[in-house]
């Protein structure tokens, strides 16, 4: 009989050093640290962070409100129909959502749109020194000799960018080219937003473009991207194997998504359902 195999795990030292580690141990149950881990999970739940930014008038109130009211607010939906106001500070909404058992505490950080002004010189500020001040104030309690057992995350985790629908093929062949590109703006915002989060970049309104509009705009958007060295979500450094190289390139592939921010009720088949409506037919929200 082989003594190794008999003595107790914590016990046992290989006889000699050609003994490879793994016959010292029986079964010990490993995999009983998943469920472990599921459990702790489940208790504790998930946080997830986004924020959404973009130029003003783009719809990112109306796509937070169209988030929350078909997600969270499903039996009593409130201010629906009365148009969203203009967006002054940035402010954030949390909510619990529980789907079997699993818990996510969802907060969306609106923030106000920029453009506006004649001099649109660091309209990033704002914007940046939330997302870092979040980092900040994370480390800060992480440093701490003792700190919580459970650091409220505040970090943004996903930045939703609002690209303006400026691909319409009804304008004239060299504006349409101009236009059909992301504006220097956007792209100095991106540059910067990058380096300091995911950014999930999204064609706002795109109920006002038509399908072939809307894919020419996208190749147009994922090359601009691209010549500007501008790496949104997912990066490539998430590509730590087969699986994710498949999976992340088909969602590269669909990036910037486009997204239509619905306000109203509509009566779809006898039922009530929010969406927008369009010449064409009713956007579920
Ligand atoms: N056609 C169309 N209109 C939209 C869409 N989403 C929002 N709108 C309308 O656009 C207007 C502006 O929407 P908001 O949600 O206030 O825009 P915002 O980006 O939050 O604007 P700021 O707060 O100024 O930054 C409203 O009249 C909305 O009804 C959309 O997907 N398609
Ligand atoms: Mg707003």
């Amino acid at each position: 009989m082989d003594p190794l195999r008999q003595s107790s795990p914590g016990s046992s030292r290989p006889s000699s050093p050609r003994t490879p580690p793994c016959e010292m141990f029986d079964y010990v149950g490993i995999e009983a640290v998943l469920d472990q881990l599921k459990i702790k999970a489940m208790k504790m739940g998930f946080e997830f962070n986004i924020m959404v930014v973009g130029q003003s008038g783009l719809g990112k109130s109306t796509m937070v409100n169209t988030l929350f009211k078909s997600k969270v607010w499903k039996s009593n939906i409130p201010n629906l129909g009365t148009p969203t106001p203009q967006t002054l500070k940035l402010h954030s909404v949390t909510h619990i959502i529980e789907e079997k058992g699993v818990k996510l505490k969802l907060t969306v950080t609106d923030t106000p749109g920029f453009g506006d002004q004649i001099n649109n010189d660091k309209c990033w500020d704002p914007i940046l020194g939330y997302i870092n001040e979040q980092y900040e104030r994370y480390l800060q309690e992480e440093i701490l000799i003792t700190r919580q057992r459970h650091i409220p995350d505040t970090r943004v985790h996903c930045c939703v960018y609002f690209v303006p629908p400026t691909g319409a093929t009804c304008l004239g062949r060299e504006e349409g080219r101009r236009r059909r590109s992301l504006r220097p703006l956007d792209i100095e915002f991106l540059q910067r937003l990058c380096r300091a989060v995911n950014v999930v970049p999204v064609i706002a309104r795109a109920d006002s473009l038509t399908i072939e509009e809307r894919e020419t705009f996208r190749q147009r958007i994922q090359h601009n991207l691209r010549s500007h060295c501008i790496e949104v979500y997912p990066q490539k450094s998430l590509d730590e194997d087969t699986n994710d190289r498949i999976l992340n390139s088909k969602i590269r592939d669909r990036i910037p998504f486009a997204v239509v921010g619905a306000d109203r009720e509509h009566l779809v088949n006898g039922k009530c359902v929010l969406g927008r409506k369009t010449k064409w037919g009713i956007i579920e929200g």
